[in-house]
């Protein structure tokens, strides 16, 4: 169960930050909105929203998720791989510090996105990706190890369709995953249940699952439906503003 969520308000400068799709520039009132949607359907999960103001340094720090990993053990601040986003982590360990007893982190040479590891119970799914590269891999690894977890690393380096691991997976209980297709024959997912995105749909593999209910991007039907076949509770937000920037569901918040 999840008490608790960061979250960070983007700022004006968001069309500034990062991408790699060729889409539109975001909207900035648009994504104040749909940020704010977002806050309001995290508090419907029962999740308190610690809400941060806009950081105007860095155009991604609406993207809280990469810069830390929030166990319910311990905490680790990571090192983002991309140098204009290093800084953001700064803001972020004194909120986290006031919640965690104990902080570790990411050194160098090691970088590492939070959107690269994906919790699945006592295991962490890890991607060494553009961003995380082997050293913040195998530190995060060993960390977890400390804290009583296994964790298993995912190659995506070669798969430029998804920026993070998480943009094509995500962990639904119940050893149940939702899954791209070139991730799905994965040994290190042989023993779970998959959900498969259709190739029309890769977007909404980040989709969130939160004290039972799934947040899922608009848009998505065949996803949407599979899993409301399935039982679960969904909702489904507007985040055209977020993909424009490569950003999804999960990496607007740090939740715990
Ligand atoms: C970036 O390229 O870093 C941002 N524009 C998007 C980060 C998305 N974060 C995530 O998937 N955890």
């Amino acid at each position: 169960m999840f008490s608790r969520a960061i979250v960070r308000t983007p700022g004006r400068n968001f069309s500034s930050g990062l991408t790699s799709v060729d889409l539109k520039a975001p909207v900035f009132e648009r994504a104040v909105e749909q940020h704010e949607a977002y806050c309001e359907a995290l508090e419907s999960c029962g999740l308190d929203v610690i809400r941060l103001a806009a950081d105007e340094q860095h155009p991604d720090s609406t993207f809280v998720e990469d810069t830390a990993v929030l166990t319910p053990r311990r905490a680790v601040i990571t090192r983002p791989g991309a140098h204009t986003r290093l800084g953001e982590v700064d803001s972020i360990m004194p909120v986290v510090r006031e919640h965690y007893r104990e902080l570790h982190s990411i050194s160098e040479p090691g970088t590492l996105d939070g959107g690269d590891v994906c919790e699945a119970g006592e295991h962490f799914f890890i991607g060494m990706s553009q961003r995380t590269n082997e050293h913040g891999a195998n530190q995060l690894a060993r960390l977890l190890e400390s804290f009583g977890y296994t964790s298993s690393l995912i190659d995506i380096r070669g798969l430029s369709n998804i920026l993070h691991l998480k943009s094509g997976l995500a962990y639904l209980g119940a050893r149940r995953l939702a899954v791209i297709e070139a991730l799905e024959s994965h040994e290190s997912f042989s023993s779970y249940e998959l959900i498969r995105l259709n190739s029309a749909e890769e977007y909404a593999a980040n989709c969130l699952s939160l004290n039972g209910r799934v947040l899922v991007a608009a848009g998505f039907p065949a996803l949407k439906q599979d899993l409301d076949q399935r039982g679960y509770q969904t909702i489904a937000l507007d985040m055209s503003e977020f993909q424009k920037m490569d950003g999804g569901l999960s990496c607007l918040s740090l939740r715990f």
